[in-house]
């Protein structure tokens, strides 16, 4: 695969295409009673979004031999935690932002109250999908558990929740580098690397395999946020679907905030390199991982 352009683009749409399909397939219909909490939960889960973290785990359940299509219940069962954080971030008493992927939020569309149970609606079905044997087929009850362990520690407080909780706790004060990676790290790195992780167990990984992954998981985790960072910086809300400029506004600690945009692209490159060292064991088989490391990078929204 030609990891600059037209492969990459041509292999995204086809795993977006059976993302999307399994999203449709398995968040509750509409329809289905309480049907406005389920339309608000399918109105943030199926309107739009990179789907990178359901991509990275079909993709690293390919690297390590396993057939992306039985990854897809545990890839959208990160997609329902990544889409109910996004529902809580952008509530009054977080963010408070009226868009998102261009749409309006959640709670303008739904009222708070509903946001906040479909988001918590969200986290709880993740969780469900991936109990259920008759979803997530041809795992062992041992892989089952580890894949729920995995994805309940990253998305906890031990990960996305506690970056978010030290994100919120720094906002406008002076903070240190240490802090400023946990932030990272935990916000955004913490789900990357569950969604990677999964996506290596799923597919039968072997602890060295599984073990480069995490590498990888770590450097384009870590990546991806500085890049968001930079495009809070640099891109306009018309391209982003959100409020540019929002981190600076609101005094939230961010890569060039710390060292400048030069060095905040720098670092990213550098976390890119280390992202694709990473999967020197793997051959052909890891070419989307790489591919999509060097996209987290050079991303326009
Ligand atoms: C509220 C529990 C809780 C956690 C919130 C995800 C998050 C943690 C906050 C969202 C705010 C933010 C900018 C977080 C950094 C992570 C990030 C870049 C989220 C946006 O993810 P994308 O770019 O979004 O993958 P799309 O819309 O493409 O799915």
């Amino acid at each position: 695969m030609d990891t600059n352009g037209g492969e990459l683009q041509a292999y995204l749409g086809r795993q977006l295409a059976l993302i999307e399909e399994a999203l449709h397939r398995f968040m509750p219909a509409a329809a289905i009673r309480p049907d406005r909490l389920h339309e608000a939960m399918r109105y943030s889960v199926l309107g739009g979004g990179k789907r990178i973290r359901p991509v990275l785990l079909l993709a690293a359940c390919e690297a390590v031999g396993g057939d992306p299509r039985k990854a897809l219940p545990a890839a959208c069962a990160v997609e329902m935690i990544h889409a109910y954080s996004l529902i809580h971030d952008d509530l009054p008493a977080m963010d408070n932002d009226d868009l998102r992927r261009g749409r309006p939020t959640n709670h303008k569309v739904y009222g708070e109250a509903t946001a906040i149970l479909a988001g918590d609606g969200l986290l709880t079905e993740a969780f469900v999908l991936l109990s259920r044997n008759d979803v997530l087929t041809d795992v062992t009850t041992a892989d089952r558990l580890a894949i729920i362990n995995l994805l309940a520690t990253h998305a906890g407080t031990r990960g996305m929740v506690g970056g978010q909780m030290v994100d919120m706790e720094v906002e406008g004060s002076t903070i240190d580098l240490p802090i400023l990676e946990y932030i990272h790290t935990h916000k955004t790195g913490a789900l990357i690397k569950a969604a990677v992780g999964i996506g290596a167990i799923v597919g039968g990984a072997l602890a060295q395999q599984r073990e480069a992954l995490q590498r990888y998981a770590a450097a384009a985790g870590l990546a991806f946020q500085i890049a968001d960072d930079i495009l809070d910086v640099t891109a306009m809300t018309d391209e982003l679907g959100k409020r540019s400029g929002s981190d600076q506004q609101r005094g939230k600690a961010t890569y060039p905030g710390f060292f400048g945009l030069a060095e905040a692209q720098q670092r990213a490159r550098e976390l890119n390199d280390i992202a694709i060292d990473s999967l020197q064991l793997f051959g052909e088989e890891a070419q989307p991982l790489r591919a999509i490391a060097r996209y987290i990078i050079e991303r326009s929204y």
